[in-house]
């Protein structure tokens, strides 16, 4: 539908590159609460239990320094397929008793 000055008609056709259109609306707040349970909350000598962290939507870049944990320690928490869930192995210290 187009052409140069003289005028010649333009010939052909030509396609843009790929493109893609994000129809969600824009997400602006974090997540807002996450519920931590234990497996096992009454653990023996030499037992350890799975800690399960779980998020109102997925989030990214939880890791062990994510914790405050006094009477024991975690492993580095790993995520489900969609990141809602992530679940950890809590190792506790002898004779801790411990929110
Ligand atoms: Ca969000």
């Amino acid at each position: 539908g187009v052409t140069d000055d003289i005028p010649n008609p333009g010939v052909g056709s030509v396609s843009s590159a790929n493109y893609s259109v994000d129809t969600r609306p824009a997400d602006t707040t974090g997540p807002t609460t996450a519920t931590i349970a234990l497996a096992n909350s009454a653990l023996k000598a030499g037992q350890t239990t799975t800690v399960t962290i779980t998020f109102t939507e997925p989030v990214s870049g939880l890791d062990v320094s994510d914790f405050v944990c006094g009477s024991g320690s975690l492993s580095a928490p790993v995520a489900n397929a969609d990141r809602t869930v992530w679940t950890s192995t809590f190792t506790p210290t002898l004779n801790a008793n411990d929110a």
